[in-house]
Parts: C-alpha cells; sequence; structure tokens
C-alpha cells in the first residue's frame, strides 16, 4: 500500500528538485531524495540519565554508547549501519570529517578533536551489525530544565528548527518513575518546545523499571503496573498513549553475558542461603562487603555496574533454583524479565511496519518547509501538488486519525475507538490485526471484512449519527475496501 505513496512523494520532491533556484535547495531536497529511501530514523530522548545510552546498547545488543559521563553523552549522535566502523563529526560550520575512536571496556570514545559539544552539530557512527539494518538510532542528550546549546541540538533533532525538518522519524521517550519530590518531571512534557511528538510516532518506555519497586523480585510487575497509570494520564496520553516499563540495563547485561559473569554470579548462588540473603539486601552492602572472596569485592561491584542489584538478585534466584544452568540459559532468562522483547515487538508494530509511511511523512514535511522557505516562483504550484497529494492518501489519513483517536481527541465510546484505532492500523498493519480476528484464515478474514463494511455502511446511515462519526465512518470503509482490493483480493 504505501509504495504508491513513498513512490508519489519520490516524485514531487523530484520535481521540485529540478526546479529549485539555489542550489542549496537543490541539495536540500536530494538529501530528503535519499531519506525517503533511506533507515527508519528513531530517536531516543528523556531526560537527563533516563537510561537513553543504555538502552540503546541493549536494542543494538552492542556496548557502543558511552554512558554516565564523558562529553560524548552530551552530543547527539547517530548510530547506523555501515559495512566497517566509521566515525564521521559533523561540525555546525564545515563538512563532515573522520575522527579516531577506542573502545573503552567496550563503549565508544570518540576524538572530538579538540571541538566543545557546542561546536559540533551531531556524530555518525557507523557500524556492521545487523540490527542497524533498516533502522538508525539516534542517541541524544538529555533534555535539560534549562535551555542551553545542547538541549537546543536534542530539540531540533526531536522536532526541528522553525522551517526546518526533524532529523527523526520516531522517538522513544524515556520516562523515569516520578518520585514524589520530583514533581518537575512532567515539566517535559507541559512544554510544547521541547517535544512535539506525535502520538503515532512516539512510544514511552518507564525506564530503569528495575529500580521502581525496590530492586524486589516483583520489581517488574509493580513497574508496569506504573507503565499503566501513566499512559492513562492525559498529559502523558498527548504524546505517548503506550508506555512500557523496561530495564535496559539487565536487556543489555543479557545481550552481552560473559561466561566469567555467569562463574561469578554460580558461585554467589552456591553460598548458604541466608549468607545470600544478607549479601543481597543493599547494594552497598553487596559491592563493599568484604567477604566472600569469591567472587570479592571488586567483581561484586563489576556485577553491580552491569546487571544492577535486581539483575543479580534475579540471576542468583535463577542459578540456586535450577532454572538456568549455563550462561547462554541465563542471558535468554534475563533478557525475558527485561521488557526489551516487549519493546522490540512494539518497536515492530508502531514503527518498523509503517516505516515507509513514517520517512514519507517527514520528507513531505520537509518538503514542505522548503518549499515555503524558497522564494520561487514556481513554489505555490509545488505546494499545490504536494497537499493534493497528503489530502488524496488515505494512508496519511489513518496515520492522523490513528493520533487523533490516540489522545482522545475524538469523543468515542471507547469500544468503538479501540475497534477503530485497530482498523487504522493501530496494533499492526496486516489485514488480520486490522481486523482483530488473528490467525484466521484469508477466506474468514474477507467475510469479517465485509461484515464490518457492512456495520459502518449502517453506523453512517444511521440519523443519529454525528458528523464527526460520519467522517470516521467513511475513513473506516475506505480502509476495508483498501483491505479487500489489496491483502484480501482474491489470488489470480
Ligand atoms: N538499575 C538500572 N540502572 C540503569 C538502567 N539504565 C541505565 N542505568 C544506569 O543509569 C545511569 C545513566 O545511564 P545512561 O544510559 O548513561 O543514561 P542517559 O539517559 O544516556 O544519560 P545522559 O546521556 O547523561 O542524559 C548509568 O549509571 C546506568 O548504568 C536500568 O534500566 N536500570
Ligand atoms: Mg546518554
Amino acid at each position: 500500500m504505501s509504495e504508491s505513496l513513498v513512490g508519489r512523494v519520490g516524485t514531487a520532491v523530484d520535481r521540485a528538485a529540478d526546479r529549485a533556484p539555489t542550489a542549496e535547495a537543490a541539495q536540500e531536497l536530494r538529501a530528503l531524495r535519499a531519506r525517503l529511501d533511506g533507515p527508519l530514523r528513531l530517536a531516543i530522548a528523556g531526560r537527563v540519565k533516563a537510561g537513553k545510552s543504555t538502552l540503546l546498547n541493549a536494542l543494538v545488543g552492542e556496548n557502543l554508547a558511552p554512558t554516565d559521563a564523558g562529553e560524548c553523552t552530551r552530543v547527539v549522535t547517530w548510530y547506523s549501519y555501515g559495512a566497517a566502523p566509521r566515525v564521521l563529526l559533523h561540525p555546525l560550520d564545515g563538512p563532515p570529517v573522520d575522527r579516531p575512536f577506542q573502545r573503552d571496556d567496550g563503549a565508544l570514545n570518540i576524538d572530538l578533536g579538540g571541538r566543545s559539544p557546542e561546536q559540533i552539530d551531531h556524530l555518525e557512527v557507523r557500524w556492521p551489525t545487523r540490527r542497524l539494518q533498516g533502522l538508525t538510532l539516534v542517541d541524544t542528550p538529555g533534555i535539560a530544565s534549562i535551555s542551553t546549546e545542547v538541549s537546543a541540538r536534542t530539540h531540533q533533532a526531536l522536532t526541528g528548527d522553525v522551517g526546518q525538518v526533524a532529523v527523526a522519524d520516531a522517538v522513544l521517550y524515556l520516562l523515569r518513575h516520578a518520585h514524589a519530590s520530583d514533581m518537575n518531571f512532567m515539566e517535559a512534557f507541559r512544554d510544547r518546545q521541547v517535544t512535539e511528538g506525535t502520538p503515532v510516532n512516539t512510544v514511552g518506555v518507564l525506564s530503569r523499571a528495575d529500580e521502581i519497586g525496590s530492586c524486589r523480585l516483583d520489581s517488574m510487575t509493580v513497574a508496569a503496573r506504573v507503565a499503566e497509570r501513566y499512559a492513562q494520564d492525559p498529559r502523558v496520553r498527548r504524546l505517548c498513549p503506550t508506555v512500557v516499563p523496561v530495564n535496559g540495563l539487565l536487556g543489555h547485561a543479557a545481550a552481552t553475558l560473559r561466561e566469567s559473569e555467569f562463574a561469578h554470579l554460580a558461585a554467589i548462588a552456591r553460598a548458604p542461603q541466608e549468607e545470600v540473603a544478607r549479601l543481597l539486601l543493599t547494594a552497598d552492602r553487596f559491592g563493599r562487603n568484604e567477604a566472600p572472596h569469591d567472587p570479592g569485592p571488586a567483581e561484586r561491584q563489576h556485577l553491580l555496574h552491569r546487571f544492577g542489584l535486581f539483575g543479580v538478585r534475579v540471576a542468583v534466584q535463577l542459578i540456586s533454583s535450577g532454572a538456568v544452568t549455563d550462561a547462554s540459559g541465563l542471558a535468554e532468562a534475563l533478557r525475558s524479565r527485561s521488557g526489551l522483547q516487549e519493546l522490540r515487538s512494539l518497536l515492530t508494530v508502531q514503527f518498523t511496519e509503517r516505516s515507509r509511511l513514517l520517512r514519507a511523512q517527514s520528507v513531505l514535511a520537509g518538503l514542505r518547509s522548503v518549499l515555503h522557505r524558497a522564494d520561487w516562483p514556481e513554489a505555490a504550484d509545488l505546494l499545490g501538488e504536494v497537499e493534493r497529494l497528503v489530502s488524496s492518501s488515505h494512508e496519511l489519513e489513518e496515520l492522523h486519525l490513528l493520533g487523533e483517536l490516540r489522545t482522545g481527541a475524538l469523543e468515542l465510546p471507547p469500544d468503538r475507538a479501540a475497534t477503530l484505532e485497530r482498523l487504522f492500523g493501530g496494533v499492526g498493519t496486516g489485514a488480520a490485526a486490522r481486523l482483530g480476528v488473528p490467525d484466521a484464515p484469508s477466506d474468514e478474514l474477507r467475510q469479517e471484512a465485509v461484515a464490518q463494511l457492512d456495520s459502518w455502511h449502517r453506523v453512517a446511515r444511521h440519523p443519529l449519527t454525528s458528523r464527526q462519526v460520519h467522517v470516521l465512518c467513511q475513513s473506516a470503509v475506505r480502509s476495508l475496501e483498501a483491505m479487500l482490493d489489496g491483502d484480501l483480493a482474491p489470488r489470480s
């Protein structure tokens, strides 16, 4: 379906590039054209120390992004696929330059060549890993309360400056649990300057989820309840209607688990039960206690740094109960407790499946802004063409309505809103997901689509149907007709 839209957007950009009055405008349009065919750009955003870089590493399955300290954490950094490792620095003024880098304990240590973060537009890390094929992850510095050069750059990556298009097609927004003392937490949401994401391209992550339930073994269950509550909060809903709890630290440790770490955890698990319970009471006691000697305090500090107290407790419990017996079994069990798999599935449904559509949307926004800015006679005609393209695209309309439904901007009974959200591709873009009948054979899908089509026609004809619902009915009918013409068309 999105093939035709992408094709039409590509043609519109090419046409504009052919008629661009200046070399800069032509170049900007060529870059937009490349973006249409390039990978989806997913930015990871949130407040300082929300766990953004750790989550990025967990998603890539490698230790690349520096965490904790260093000036690189203050620079917007793109991680994209490349056949060979390479780091490019894009200064604010001038062309990109290659920069040398080392790997310190795995994470990249990039030599900025004496430039301060304020002088750098962004860094681009190209890395040979299949996880980055088709997906560029953009690590952003934490959004600080005071506006600095650096948070201005984060802002631009997420939303675009005035007259410029955002760097990101989609945003993963990290929220940390709001403690009673941290009422500033919601400020980032109130400040529409900070992020103008829309609910269709933003997914919320309740990060550092293990810390929410005081690192007890049921922490993730507690975190899931908190995430649910956040997702109901109108201020959060406006930005990201879905919020999932993730323990990025554990996800990352699971993806990069070493045999020596398993051996240390197994040694702890073998100690007498009361001794283990005492040792694991607090992070401080676990990290600093002189005894036992195997593993000693240095190794235990390392385990804390890599797994967190929750991760250590879970790992020791899994080993001592006999549920896991080797490093690969432990990695698998920890991965499933990190929430990372659920996040991945969500990213697939929300972003990967509609990657082309999201990219087309970004490129259209870029094209519009170039045309508005440019002082050339044909801009008005070209803009008219873009507007016609947008208004005739049912896919873009679905995306728009999905956003409206998710923020609760449309007043509908909850079950009807949920049916429409599903129909517009909210839980998956395949016909079965849209119709709400997973695993059904194609003739059943067809029957279901015809039945739903009838029912929406009936609602549309009903004299008490409001104008707003009438418009939604027409869109629902178009979605179902497209399905019957496309995915569900009889094979010839
Ligand atoms: N317990 C726990 N700690 C975490 C988790 N994710 C990150 N951390 C720790 O939180 C600290 C900050 O993590 P980063 O990944 O650097 O956070 P960030 O949001 O990238 O930070 P800035 O870029 O400086 O804003 C580090 O000490 C991490 O080890 C998590 O899921 N659980
Ligand atoms: Mg960071």
